[in-house]
């Protein structure tokens, strides 16, 4: 069993659709923990970075248009095996071909506004928290509270 991290965003058509707790709740019920988490606005200086693989494609102006339009989630999670687990709660690229069941199959109708975006593998995760996160931001869990959840002890 391989612990790793995954990079997250909840895309501003997630967040405008009101249904970042919702996706968000995917991800925590599967079993998967926060490791950061912000709203931000994406400059281009980070949508150039973060889509830097997709430039010359044809939907490579729309798709920055869109990221740098509204706020958006970043998050990283933490969990065994998260990089391909997260890719397979997210589904297809486009909405259309989603399986139902999965975030993009279950929530959207598109290609371009898919809800959320999950890194591709464990070293390209690495890379694009780096580009929205500074490292004193990942908060390494302590499990601290975790005899409280499993005991059911009153906090005090
Ligand atoms: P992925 O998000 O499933 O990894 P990629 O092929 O890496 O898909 O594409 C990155 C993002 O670019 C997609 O999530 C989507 O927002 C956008 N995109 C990809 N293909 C298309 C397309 O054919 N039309 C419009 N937008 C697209
Ligand atoms: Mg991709």
């Amino acid at each position: 069993m391989a612990l790793e991290r995954t990079f997250v965003m909840l895309k501003p058509d997630c967040v405008e659709r009101r249904l970042a707790g919702k996706v968000l709740a995917r991800f925590e019920e599967k079993g998967l923990r926060l490791v950061a988490m912000k709203l931000i606005q994406m400059t281009q200086k980070q949508a150039a970075e973060q889509y830097r693989e997709h430039e010359g494609k044809g939907f490579y102006a729309g798709l920055v248009k869109f990221m740098t339009s509204a706020p958006c989630f970043v998050m990283v999670l933490e969990g065994a095996s998260a990089v391909s687990v997260v890719r397979k709660l997210v589904g297809a690229t486009n909405g259309r071909n989603a399986e139902p069941g999965t975030i993009r199959g279950d929530f959207g109708l598109s290609a371009g506004l898919n809800l959320v975006h999950a890194s591709d593998g464990v070293e390209r995760a690495k890379v694009e928290a780096g580009i929205f996160f500074r490292p004193e931001e990942l908060v390494t869990p302590q499990n601290a509270i975790g005899h409280w959840i499993e005991n059911s002890e009153d906090a005090s």
